[in-house]
């Protein structure tokens, strides 16, 4: 048999396979019949296929993808919704018409039918996600070296509920669902595994340099299973999570912008973790030029770092990283000496790079380092335990450690939390969750915590009391809202195409 990764993205004549049944079930039917009639009411005419793409929550394993480390996260119910119809009439308009459900904020949005547009990073507006998705179809059908003819018009119509800026990848599942609607509507199919790619390559137009997971899962997740994601090449490995725990997705109320901080938050850790990665390889021995040529990711030096180790009675990269890099600061200049090249040069063929130095003071590559290879051996740590022969009860508790440790290398070492997600991951853990830490990019958006199962809705009650009810007196968020801002999730299904 295929694996799941092998296969094209299911096609569906009815929404049962994807949502089960019971209340979700109706919540997506009454979704589905919204977006029709809206796609009706802005175009005239019924779309002629519709694609979903989930958000999701990554257990464990932050900001290491885009390092070349294997993360573990699992698909949410929350996802994203597209309608789309082709306007290849003769005389139709060669446009991209986006419109969403909620028009009251995204108003529609309007684009050339060029796939070689360019993307206008300085005004952000909603439709890019579209757009990524648009121009990333062209590519990869160019790269393979399929014609798909003449360009023509398409209508299109969003509806998403992964909240935004919350780590959950609503950005990821606008990117997907996008790529997936653009792709069925041309007639193809592509193996998950190459849409996950291409996906990732997608979302690098917004410009964050992302690294693959929450694509990966959204385009390969399976229903009621977690994954072990690796990358180079892409490979999801089901994980059957034990039971007698439910995973708790609460919101910190501080809202990631992603895309607009990237040059100091997220981007500028990709720079700072390309840095220490050559800093690395050159004190193991490679020549300065050797160094900056080759190597991008910590795990590339990996290997140096564990002959190093050895020499010390250990296997563990981080004695390399505790050894090899100070841990105050670096200035340009230190990196410099070292690398005998300017940064400015190293980075020259990356624009988003360049905007990180332009704002970075100081670089600290310790630790990023460090926290890069200890949160890569805590996921397979987290997937040993998971497979281990011991009691639930004990992996539940194994895992609870590991997510701790997690956030706080994520706090300490990679400074991705603020004052709102350590409050919440405290309060977490006072409230009896096994394990809590922040989940995504971070700096802001949300937090997870392992909690037993029995105690779920007390649990839900206490984080209301202790963390929402202030928020709700200060107007920040309505009562009535407040299921959109703490839920527990069950792994979800992956994306879908669907036909009615
Ligand atoms: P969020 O911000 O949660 O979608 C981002 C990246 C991931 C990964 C995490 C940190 C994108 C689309 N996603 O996730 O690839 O690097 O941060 O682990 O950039």
């Amino acid at each position: 048999m295929a694996k799941n990764e092998e296969l094209p993205v299911p096609i569906f004549t009815s929404l049962e396979p994807v949502y089960g049944t019971g209340s979700q079930l109706e919540e997506a039917e009454l979704r589905f019949a919204k977006l029709k009639s809206k796609f009706v009411e802005f175009f005239g005419h019924a779309p002629d296929i519709y694609a979903r793409s989930p958000g999701r929550v990554n257990l464990i394993g932050e900001h290491i993808d885009y390092e070349g480390y294997s993360v573990l996260p699992m698909a949410i119910r929350q996802d994203t919704i597209v309608a789309i119809r082709k306007c290849n009439e003769s005389g139709a308009e060669k446009v991209l018409k986006i419109a969403n459900v909620n028009s009251d904020k995204y108003h529609i949005c309007t684009y050339p039918a060029d796939p070689d547009q360019e993307i206008d990073l300085k005004n952000h507006r909603w439709g890019h996600y579209f757009i990524c998705g648009y121009k990333g179809f062209y590519d990869y059908t160019k790269s393979k070296g399929v014609d798909v003819g003449e360009t023509f018009g398409l209508e299109v119509v969003v509806d998403g509920i992964v909240p935004t800026g919350s780590g959950l990848s609503s950005s990821a599942a606008f990117v997907c669902s996008s790529t997936i609607a653009i792709m069925a509507v041309f007639g193809a199919n592509f193996p998950k595994k190459e849409l996950a790619q291409l996906t990732c390559e997608c979302e690098r137009h917004i410009g964050t340099q992302s690294g693959g997971m929450d694509q990966a899962i959204s385009v390969m997740a399976q229903s009621g299973l977690a994954a072990l994601i690796d990358f180079n090449p892409i490979r999801a490995t089901e994980v059957q999570l034990p039971a007698g725990g439910t995973f708790v997705i609460a919101h910190s109320l501080a809202e990631s912008q992603k895309a607009v901080t990237a040059a100091t938050n997220y981007n500028n850790r990709v720079v700072e973790c390309r840095l220490a990665s050559i800093v690395l390889g050159i004190k193991l021995g490679m020549k300065p030029e050797e160094a900056v040529a080759k190597i991008r990711t910590l795990s590339d030096v990996e290997g140096l770092c564990v002959i190093f180790a050895g020499t010390r009675g250990s296997s563990d990269p981080v004695i390399a990283v505790k050894e090899l890099l100070k841990q105050e600061p670096y200035s340009t200049e230190d990196i410099e000496n070292i690398t005998n090249e300017k940064l400015q040069t190293i980075f020259a063929n990356s624009p988003s790079s360049l905007d990180v130095l332009r704002a970075a003071k100081h670089f600290k590559l310790h630790q990023r380092a460090a926290h890069v290879y200890s949160e890569a051996k805590r996921v397979y740590a987290f997937k040993d335990a998971v497979s281990s022969k011991s009691s639930d009860e004990e992996i539940l508790k194994m895992l609870g450690n590991l997510m701790n440790e997690s956030h706080h290398s994520c706090n300490v070492y990679y400074e991705c939390s603020c004052l709102e997600l350590e409050e919440l991951v405290k309060i977490s853990r006072d409230n009896g969750a096994l394990g809590a830490r922040l989940t995504g990019a971070g700096w802001g958006g949300c937090a997870v915590a392992l909690v037993k199962e029995n105690i779920v809705p007390q649990f839900i009650l206490n984080l209301k009391d202790q963390f929402y009810q202030s928020r709700i007196d200060r107007g920040v968020i309505d009562k009535n809202n407040l299921g959109l801002y703490i839920f527990a999730s069950k792994p979800s299904s992956g994306a879908a195409i669907i036909k009615f």
